[in-house]
C-alpha cells in the first residue's frame, strides 16, 4: 500500500500533467519546457509501476496525447500512428543493437539514420495519386482531420509525381516551421501588438490547427516525410521507401544515411548533434530504424512503440531553474550588465549557472524577477540566456528588478542616458573595473601624451595597487618603476621625466584624457575654448552645455553627469595637488563663425522655408539652434501660430524676429 504522501505527490502530478497537457495540445501555449514535462510524466509512471493499486484510467500515462479541440472532425488511423522508444545515453542504443542482433542473429545490422524533426506529426492518405486526407496523429489511434490546412503547405504535393502510383498510399512524416520563418512570424506577432509563439514547434502546431486555412497558408510551413503506413508495393528496405517517396514528389531530409551497427549509429548522432545549430529547422535528437522491412516485422512491437525503431535524443536546450538573483558587472567601458545568478541546471549539454539578460529594457520586457523560476537557453556555443519567467509560479509579494543607482564596483552614480539602452557608471577614472582602459586612454598620445607609459607598464602599476587613480602616476619615482618587470634605472628616470612634461597639459588635452563619454578631441577642444577653465565648466548648466558648438542634449547630459560625481572631483582636485597644472584657455565664446556662440529657437511655420532648412541655414553661420527658450537664447524666430515658445520668450525679455527679420539677419551676415 502506498502511503500517504505517495497519494499526495500522484494526485499532484496528474492534476499538473493534465493542465500541460490541455495548454499544449489545445491552447497551443505551453508553460513548461517539453524536459520538465517528461520528467514530471516519468515521476509518475515510476510511481505507479511501483504502485499499481493508483493507476487509474484517467492518468496521463494512459494515454498519449489529448482529446481533439472543438472544430476539427476526428479520423481514425487505419494503421496506428506509432510512438517511438527514447534513449538519451550511448549505452541505449548499444543494447538496442544488442537486442536485435541477438533476435535476428546476426553479426551486423543496418539501419537507417535519420534526423528527429521537432514538428508536428501528420499523416497524409492519398487515393490513386490525389490528396484526400491530412490527419495528425492525436493519440496515436485517432487524429484531427486538418486536410484543408495541410493542403495550403506547399512543400505537401497534392497529387504523386510519376504514371505509376499506388492505388492508396499513406505517408507519414513531420510538419514543421523553419528558424528563420518562427523568426518572422514573431516579428510580425510583435509588430501587431498579437501574442508570439514559444517556440517554432509551438507555432507550427498552432498554425496547422487554425479553423481558418487563410491563416495556414500565410505560416511558413515546411514537410520532411520519413515512412509511409504500409509497404505494399513499395521497396523492401525503409532507406529504398524515402528513395520512392521523394519519386513520387515528397521531401526528405537529406540528412537520411545508411549505417552499420551500435558504432555507425553514435557515429551518426555526434555528426548530427554537430550540425544541429548550422541547421533553419530544429532537431530534438536523430532516429535509427532497422532498414529491412522483414526484420522489422520479425522484431515487432512493445506496447505501441516498434522494436526495430529508436530515438536518441539531444540534450535539452531549454530547462527551468531558480533565479537566485540578478547581478550588475561592469565593463570596462563602464557599462552595467546584469547577469542571471542561477541554481546549477544541465542544459544544452553543460551545468550553467550564470545567463545573461542584456540590458533593463529586455529585463523589463521578459518582466523577470530575483526568486522566479524561470526557463534557461542554451544553444549550442551560445552564451546562456534567460528566455522567460514562468510567471504564474511568482510569489504575489515579489517586485520588479530595477538597475542600482550607485556602481557595484565604486559606488559612483550610474547614469541611464534616455534612449539608451545601457546604464553606465561615471566614475570612469576611479571605478577598479574600468581603471586599467581610463589610465591608458589617460596616458595615451592624443590625450596626456605621456611617452614610455603602454599598456603592459599599466597592467604592472594596476596589479600592484601602485596606480588607483591618474594622480597618483605623478607621484611614481625611479626606484619604485625601476622594480618592475622590463623596467630599468634609466627607462624608469626617463618615464618620470615624460610624466613632468606631461604636467602642463592644454585644457583641451586634459579633458580629453578625462574621458568623459562621448567627449572626444574636438568636444574638448569646443568646451576648452567655451569655458576656459575646469571650475567653469564643472559649474555648467545642461543648457549652458548645449550652447557650446557641437554640444548636443546627450553630450551635455554626459559632461554634467561627470562632474557631478564627487569621485571625479576628487581625482581632478588630486591631480591639481600632483602638480598637475593646465594652460589656461583664451575664452573665445565667439568663434571664426558671424554666429558662434548664439542660441536660436525657431517656433511657428515658416512661408519661405521649412523649420529644418532655417536650422541649417543659422547652423551653418555657426549659430545653435535648440528647441526650448531661455534667458540664454539669443533670439526667438517665430512663424506663423507660433504657440507658448514666442509667450515665454516675452516674459523672459528673448528679443524676437519674424521671417523678414530672419530674412535680414541670413542675409546680412
Ligand atoms: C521525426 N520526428 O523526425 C519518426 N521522425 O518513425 C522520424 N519520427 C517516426 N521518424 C516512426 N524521422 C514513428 C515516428
Amino acid at each position: 500500500m502506498a502511503d500517504q504522501a505517495t497519494r499526495q505527490r500522484v494526485d499532484v502530478l496528474r492534476r499538473e500533467l493534465n493542465d500541460h497537457n490541455y495548454r499544449y495540445y489545445v491552447l497551443d501555449d505551453p508553460t513548461i519546457p517539453d524536459a520538465e514535462y517528461d520528467r514530471l510524466l516519468s515521476e509518475l509512471e515510476t510511481l505507479e509501476e511501483k504502485h499499481p493499486d493508483l493507476v487509474t484510467s484517467d492518468s496521463p500515462t494512459q494515454r498519449v496525447g489529448a482529446a481533439p479541440a472543438a472544430g476539427f472532425e476526428t479520423v481514425a488511423h487505419q494503421v496506428p500512428m506509432l510512438s517511438l522508444a527514447n534513449a538519451f545515453a550511448d549505452d541505449d542504443v548499444r543494447e538496442f543493437d544488442r537486442r536485435i542482433r541477438e533476435q535476428l542473429d546476426r553479426e551486423v545490422i543496418e539501419y537507417a539514420a535519420e534526423p528527429k524533426l521537432d514538428g508536428v506529426a501528420i499523416a497524409l492518405r492519398y487515393e490513386r495519386g490525389e490528396l484526400v486526407l491530412g490527419a495528425t496523429r492525436g493519440d496515436g489511434r485517432s487524429g484531427e482531420n486538418v486536410t484543408s490546412n495541410v493542403r495550403t503547405i506547399r512543400a505537401i504535393p497534392l497529387r504523386l509525381r510519376g504514371a505509376d502510383v499506388p492505388s492508396v498510399l499513406e505517408v507519414r512524416g513531420e510538419i514543421f516551421m523553419t528558424r528563420s520563418g518562427f523568426a518572422a512570424l514573431n516579428q510580425g506577432l510583435t509588430e501587431a501588438g498579437d501574442k508570439t509563439f514559444v517556440n517554432p514547434r509551438n507555432a507550427a502546431a498552432g498554425s496547422l490547427r487554425q479553423l481558418d486555412p487563410d491563416v495556414t497558408a500565410r505560416r511558413p510551413l515546411h514537410f520532411y516525410c520519413y515512412g509511409a503506413a504500409t509497404s505494399d508495393g513499395l521497396p523492401q528496405r525503409h532507406s529504398d521507401i524515402l528513395d520512392a517517396l521523394r519519386e513520387f514528389g515528397f521531401p526528405v531530409s537529406n540528412q537520411v544515411e545508411r549505417v552499420q551497427g551500435a558504432d555507425g549509429l553514435l557515429d551518426y548522432h555526434r555528426r548530427t548533434l554537430a550540425d544541429r545549430d548550422g541547421l533553419d529547422y530544429d532537431i530534438d535528437g536523430v532516429v535509427y530504424k532497422l532498414d529491412d522491412l522483414d526484420q522489422q516485422r520479425e522484431m515487432g512491437f512493445v506496447s505501441r512503440a516498434p522494436r526495430w525503431a529508436l530515438a536518441h535524443k539531444f540534450p535539452a536546450q531549454e530547462e527551468i531553474t531558480r533565479l537566485l538573483d540578478i547581478e550588475v558587472q561592469v565593463g570596462r567601458t563602464g557599462a552595467l550588465t546584469p547577469v542571471a545568478r542561477l541554481k546549477p541546471v544541465f542544459v544544452g549539454g553543460v551545468t550553467v549557472t550564470n545567463a545573461t539578460l542584456h540590458n533593463l529594457d529586455e529585463i523589463r520586457r521578459k518582466d523577470v524577477r530575483p526568486g522566479d523560476q524561470v526557463v534557461v537557453r542554451r544553444a549550442g556555443d551560445v552564451i546562456p540566456e534567460v528566455v522567460r519567467s514562468m510567471v504564474e509560479q511568482r510569489p504575489a509579494d515579489s517586485r520588479p528588478w530595477t538597475m542600482p543607482e550607485q556602481c557595484p564596483a565604486c559606488g559612483s552614480a550610474v547614469e541611464q542616458v534616455e534612449g539608451e539602452a545601457v546604464a553606465r557608471c561615471t566614475g570612469g577614472l576611479v571605478c577598479p573595473a574600468q581603471r586599467m582602459r581610463a589610465l591608458e586612454h589617460f596616458a595615451s598620445r592624443t590625450a596626456m601624451d605621456i611617452d614610455g607609459l603602454g599598456t603592459r607598464l599599466i597592467e604592472q602599476l594596476v596589479e600592484r595597487d601602485l596606480v588607483k587613480s591618474p594622480a597618483d602616476l605623478f607621484r611614481l619615482d625611479v626606484p619604485t618603476l625601476a622594480g618592475l618587470e622590463r623596467m630599468a634605472e634609466k627607462s624608469a628616470s626617463n618615464l618620470v621625466e615624460a610624466l613632468d612634461k606631461a604636467r602642463q597639459p592644454s585644457l583641451a588635452r586634459l579633458l580629453f584624457a578625462l574621458g568623459i563619454r562621448e567627449v572626444g578631441g574636438v568636444t574638448a577642444a569646443n568646451l576648452a575654448r567655451y569655458f576656459g577653465s575646469l571650475e567653469r565648466l564643472a559649474e555648467a548648466s545642461i543648457e549652458d552645455l548645449t550652447a557650446v558648438p557641437d554640444v548636443g542634449p546627450v553630450v551635455a547630459e554626459h559632461v554634467h553627469n561627470f562632474f557631478n560625481e564627487p569621485h571625479n572631483l576628487e581625482v581632478i582636485r588630486a591631480l591639481s595637488e600632483a602638480g598637475v597644472k593646465y594652460r589656461p584657455e583664451q575664452v573665445q565664446q565667439g568663434g571664426e563663425l558671424p554666429l558662434t556662440g548664439k542660441t536660436y529657437v525657431l517656433t511657428g511655420a515658416l512661408e519661405s522655408r521649412t523649420r529644418s532648412e532655417a536650422k541649417a541655414a543659422l547652423e551653418a553661420l555657426g549659430a545653435k539652434v535648440t528647441s526650448s527658450v531661455s534667458k540664454k537664447t539669443t533670439t526667438v524666430i517665430a512663424g506663423s501660430d507660433p504657440g507658448s515658445k514666442l509667450e515665454k520668450a516675452e516674459s523672459l525679455g528673448v528679443p524676437v524676429l519674424d521671417e523678414s527679420g530672419l530674412d535680414e539677419l541670413l542675409g546680412s551676415v
